[in-house]
């Protein structure tokens, strides 16, 4: 039986473990409400570069699209919006007459995505979307760029490209709520990823911090209908191999939403390759074949294909255009990532047709069943 002395000192104790429970709890919420003022911004440093528009879908099992924690905590992913957005950043003439391109990134590295119903995915972001913003800039530009480190780990901005070692991003790392200007000559022209460099770097690289940086040749090439396009996937079960694929983060996103160009009319894709974990990624083009130029460090085409293989970095340019309307797919050729989301539509239109009788070429939508009996 229990005597009155031991149910005196447990009451004791467990008054004792409330008051602590009670005082840990509104540290808790304290925090958070700290966190929560960071997230809008009332303890960043400098301003940033505008995003793109919101985009949010119920969250429909083949277009998972659902980005969001709380109300306040947007993430920003619009793959329309994305594939045809350049930021050529803020431009001035410095006395010599050379132009400055200045640009501002912040990392962070708290939010969290709905990538697929009811799978919610920790992503790490610059200006609050995946990828980052598409830098831009002409050969021999000064490139600015103003990091400031938004998130609670170390990061950094490693460009690919020529530059001095202290503008590499890797041994220069970004504490929380840490700023650094990265400086260099955009050179030489062609096509390049930047990502955070932090080890460990995977864990930086899948997250999401990255996106394209494109230097343009003195000598612009030619007009086009240009977009860009980043070969990515997502371990949203930390098993270090990816469960959903895309091009531009949204699995099938492209599928639902064709990409609509003109037939004859010039398309220049810019395409990087940013996948973690596996070892190759591809891009296959249906009904046409386009001229490809690695790195797109060359005006002139080292191949006319409709399949290009690259590993983990790898980027390159794609132009073609198409002589006869209707939709065409892209997609990877390793099956696997095209079944897990990483397959899109060009909607090709014939832009005199759509005049002539005012009516669209949206019959190209349709999905035609064509009956297997010939002896009908
Ligand atoms: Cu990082």
């Amino acid at each position: 039986m229990m005597s009155v002395r031991v149910i005196v000192v447990v009451a004791v104790a467990a008054a004792v473990l409330s008051t602590a429970f009670a005082v840990a709890s509104q540290s808790f919420i304290d925090f958070f409400a700290t966190a929560q003022d960071d997230k809008l911004g009332k303890n960043t440093v400098g301003g940033h570069t505008a995003g793109y528009g919101l985009y949010e879908t119920s969250g429909d099992v083949l277009d998972p699209a659902n980005s969001y924690t709380t109300a306040s905590e947007k993430v920003i992913i619009d793959p329309d919006k994305y594939l045809r957005s350049f930021n050529y950043g803020h431009v001035f003439k410095l006395a010599d007459g050379s132009t400055v391109r200045e640009f501002t990134l912040v990392a962070d590295d708290r939010q969290t995505m709905e990538i697929s119903p009811g799978v919610f995915y920790n992503i790490w972001a610059f200006n609050g979307t995946i990828p980052g913003p598409t830098l831009r800039a002409t050969e021999g530009d000064l490139i600015r760029i103003n990091f400031i480190n938004n998130g609670t780990k170390p990061h950094s901005i490693h460009t690919h490209g020529i530059h001095k070692a202290e503008m590499d991003g890797v041994f220069e790392t970004i504490n929380p709520k840490g700023k650094f200007t990265y400086e260099f000559y955009a050179e030489a022209f062609g096509v390049y990823p930047y990502h955070c460099h932090v080890t460990p770097l995977e864990e930086h690289i899948s997250h999401g911090l990255y996106g394209v940086y494109i230097v343009d040749p003195k000598t612009p090439r030619p007009e086009a209908d240009e977009m860009v396009m980043i070969m990515n996937g997502f371990d949203t079960d930390f098993d270090t191999e990816n469960n959903f694929y895309a091009v531009n983060t949204i699995p099938f996103y492209y599928m639902h939403h064709p990409i609509e160009i003109q037939k004859d009319k010039l398309v220049r894709v810019y395409l990087v390759n940013m996948l973690e974990f596996d070892q190759i990624n591809n891009f296959h083009l249906h009904g046409n074949l386009y001229q490809l130029y690695r790195s797109g460090t060359s005006m002139a085409p080292s191949e006319y294909t409709d399949m290009v293989t690259m590993s983990q970095g790898e980027r390159a340019i794609l132009e073609f255009n198409y002589k006869y309307p209707g939709q065409y797919m892209f997609h990877a050729h390793k099956t696997e990532f095209a079944e897990k989301g990483w397959v899109g539509l060009f909607l090709v239109k014939d832009l005199a047709e759509t005049q002539l009788d005012g009516s669209s070429s949206s019959r190209f939508l349709e999905t035609k069943t064509i009956s297997g009996d010939v002896g009908t």
